[in-house]
């Protein structure tokens, strides 16, 4: 994709003064398709401020400005702007954070304890490892609450596009409601002439943008300030004001502040998002994009804050923005193959041409837990088969699933004895309605079939998943129903064959032989959002404060993302392409080593004792930025 610059080297230009516009109508065009490729596109991330502890202080009614921390067991996962004041982290001590901050609320997150069906907030879960299990459920109602308010105040789709990036952040590809606003209030591009769409546009006749309160990087050092500002400008400027509006109304009506970033792409709106917080949105305009850049280190770019961004510090004995952008495009390409070296070329250079995309749909839904100690008989996992299938069940009834709006074809029963994980998967029947009672009970029998193989005690870890969501079918059953036959009696036959016993470090061996295959896989799993996993539905084993998060889950949804219409699989955690039917084992081998890895680092100390930064879990994980998450870093970074 070619940079701002050289759109602005090849627009008319006299006497030093440039008479037109950089921009065509035919970029216009593509800005109200929302194209990719369009440099006048206009992008935003928003990313709620220490969402869980806004969640906390507005469900307690307590005022915005009170110190609050999210705890969950002796740990903290969130701590309120206020607390934040007084030098608090995630990463302090439940007693430090007292001590520091003698005025702190400190609120336990929500639990399931093992004979109860409904999750609660409890004064005394933090005593309660062994017998309750976290629920993030009053979290994921607000994140929904707020993604269907940004829904309703936005256009209606096709002009609206929202991408759920995680539990508090939303992707919007404003360029459509942008271009509407444009033609709107700038008349004279609204024709073409002569209809040549590669005439170059006018110049706008604004002379001074109103960027009110938002925070505007600074541009390049070969840029001025004082140039009149160009489409591209306007663009960011009406995007700003849409932005803003947005944050109003989610400050009104549900009371939560959140900031945001604006930019041509989502890599640098999501810089832009962490760059001034809370409360606050910040703008790379396109003439600002190198010097904004330039003081990145590229690890805070997603992918290429893991393995990849490894590799290339290695490489280059760097990990500076500015030091890579002196490497050309084919030593890239030389050291990383065609399609990763073009893309870190690209990517460094502030291009992302990934899309915003629609789907904000639940694709799996997880329910874990680790026993420490083990449990060792049918009626205690029945216990924990209880809770598992309200929890999903819950969130199955928030889906829509009672109104057979969407329903999962899938279950799935992950048991891990030793060494040893095992996973058995049932057909859901779509001539089913589904319930907790029938979730239940195919729970049940798998647990059952779990048992039958042998060696099913002492358990260390149960997990219980539904996925392969579809749209339900209404009303009476139609032909439809009758040819599922055929499908699920393959998926049952499929069953009895992805239910052998792992063995750590087989797909590791394929690993190696596969390692740089497949290297496209940076665009394809930015760009394939159609099956992108809803990581804020997923939920891992208890014992890490940071296990909520995506890549740190551990379970069969814990990998990225999975294309239904091609034959391999994509994992994102170790980066390579596996065969299809392969997915389950492979996703169960990384289920078992990450919980190896975990126990290993619970006999060597406690969760505390790991630096900040440093997961906790198998090496195979992406590294966490700012002090855990992953990629998160992005948004905490030192500038001037
Ligand atoms: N979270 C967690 N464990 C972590 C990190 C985050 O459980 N290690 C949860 C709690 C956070 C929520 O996810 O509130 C969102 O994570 P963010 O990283 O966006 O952090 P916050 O929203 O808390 O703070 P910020 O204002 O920096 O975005
Ligand atoms: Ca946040």
């Amino acid at each position: 994709m070619p940079s701002s610059q050289q759109y602005l080297l090849s627009s008319p230009v006299s006497e030093g003064r440039r008479r037109k516009s950089q921009f065509t109508f035919k970029h216009l065009q593509l800005l109200a398709q929302s194209a990719v490729s369009c440099p006048l596109r206009v992008i935003a991330l928003i990313d709620y401020d220490a969402f869980y502890a806004q969640c906390e202080t507005v469900r307690l009614e307590l005022p915005h400005t009170t110190p609050l921390g999210v705890q969950q067991w002796q740990g903290l996962i969130a701590i309120s702007y206020p607390a934040r004041d007084y030098g608090l982290n995630r990463h302090v001590t439940i007693q430090d954070a007292k001590r520091k901050c003698p005025g702190i609320v400190l609120q336990h997150v929500a639990t399931w304890r093992e004979g109860d069906d409904k999750w609660a907030y409890r004064d005394d879960s933090f005593q309660h490892i062994h017998t309750d299990k976290v629920s993030l459920d009053p979290y994921r109602l607000e994140s929904r609450k707020s993604l269907a308010l940004i829904k309703e105040i936005l256009p209606a789709p096709p002009i609206q596009r929202v991408e759920k990036a995680s539990i508090d952040e939303v992707f919007l590809d404003l360029s459509a409601q942008v271009h509407a606003t444009l033609l709107e209030r700038y008349p004279e591009l609204r024709h073409a002439p002569y209809d040549d769409l590669s005439e170059y546009l006018p110049l706008p006749a604004t002379t001074a943008l109103n960027w009110e309160a938002d925070g505007l990087v600074d541009v390049d050092v070969d840029q001025n300030e004082e140039d009149n500002p160009d489409w591209d400008d306007i663009c960011m400027n009406i995007g700003s004001e849409i932005v803003r509006g947005v944050r109003q109304q989610i400050k009104d009506k549900l009371f939560y502040t959140c900031s945001a970033g604006l930019a041509r792409n989502k890599m640098m709106a999501k810089l832009g998002a962490g760059y001034k917080k809370p409360n606050q949105q910040t703008i790379v305009r396109n003439r600002a994009v190198q010097h904004f850049l330039s003081q990145f280190k590229y690890t805070k770019i997603r992918n290429l804050g893991g393995k990849l961004g490894e590799q290339v510090s290695q490489i280059y004995n760097t990990e500076a923005i500015k030091d890579l952008l002196e490497i050309s495009i084919d030593n890239l390409k030389s050291k990383f193959g065609d399609d990763t070296g073009t893309w870190i070329y690209n990517i460094i250079r502030g291009n992302d041409t990934s899309e915003v995309s629609y789907r904000t749909q639940i694709q799996s839904m997880l329910s874990a837990k680790s026993f420490r100690p083990t449990i060792n008989s049918f009626e205690q996992a029945v216990r924990w088969l209880r809770i598992f299938v309200s929890d999903i069940y819950a969130r199955l009834v928030e889906e829509g699933v009672t109104e057979n709006k969407r329903r999962p074809r899938s279950i799935n029963l992950h048991h891990r004895q030793g060494g040893q994980m095992r996973s058995k998967q049932l057909p859901i029947s779509s001539r089913r309605k589904i319930d907790w009672d029938m979730l239940f009970d195919l729970a049940k029998t798998l647990l059952q079939q779990v048992i039958a193989d042998g060696q099913a005690w002492p358990c260390a870890n149960l997990s219980l998943s539904v996925g392969g969501f579809e749209e339900g079918v209404s009303g009476n059953m139609n032909i439809n129903g009758f040819l599922i036959r055929g499908e699920e009696a393959r998926a049952i036959e499929a069953t009895s064959r992805s239910d052998t016993p792992l063995e750590e470090g087989r797909p590791e061996k394929r690993r190696r032989t596969d390692y740089n295959s497949g290297i496209s896989r940076f665009f394809k799993s930015e760009s394939t959002g159609d099956d992108m996993i809803n990581s804020s539905d997923i939920e891992v084993p208890e014992g890490s404060p940071e296990r909520h998060l995506p890549e740190q889950n551990t379970g069969l949804e814990r990998s990225g993302s999975y294309r239904r219409d091609i034959e391999t699989y994509f994992c994102k955690d170790c980066n390579k392409s596996v065969p299809q039917y392969e997915q389950t084992e492979h996703q169960d081998w990384h289920f078992a080593r990450d919980l190896q890895a975990e126990d290993r680092s619970i006999a060597a100390g406690s969760s505390n004792s790991r630096p900040p930064g440093q997961s906790k879990r198998g090496s195979g994980l992406k590294p966490r930025g700012r002090g855990g998450k992953p990629e998160k870093g992005q948004s905490r970074l030192a500038f001037g």
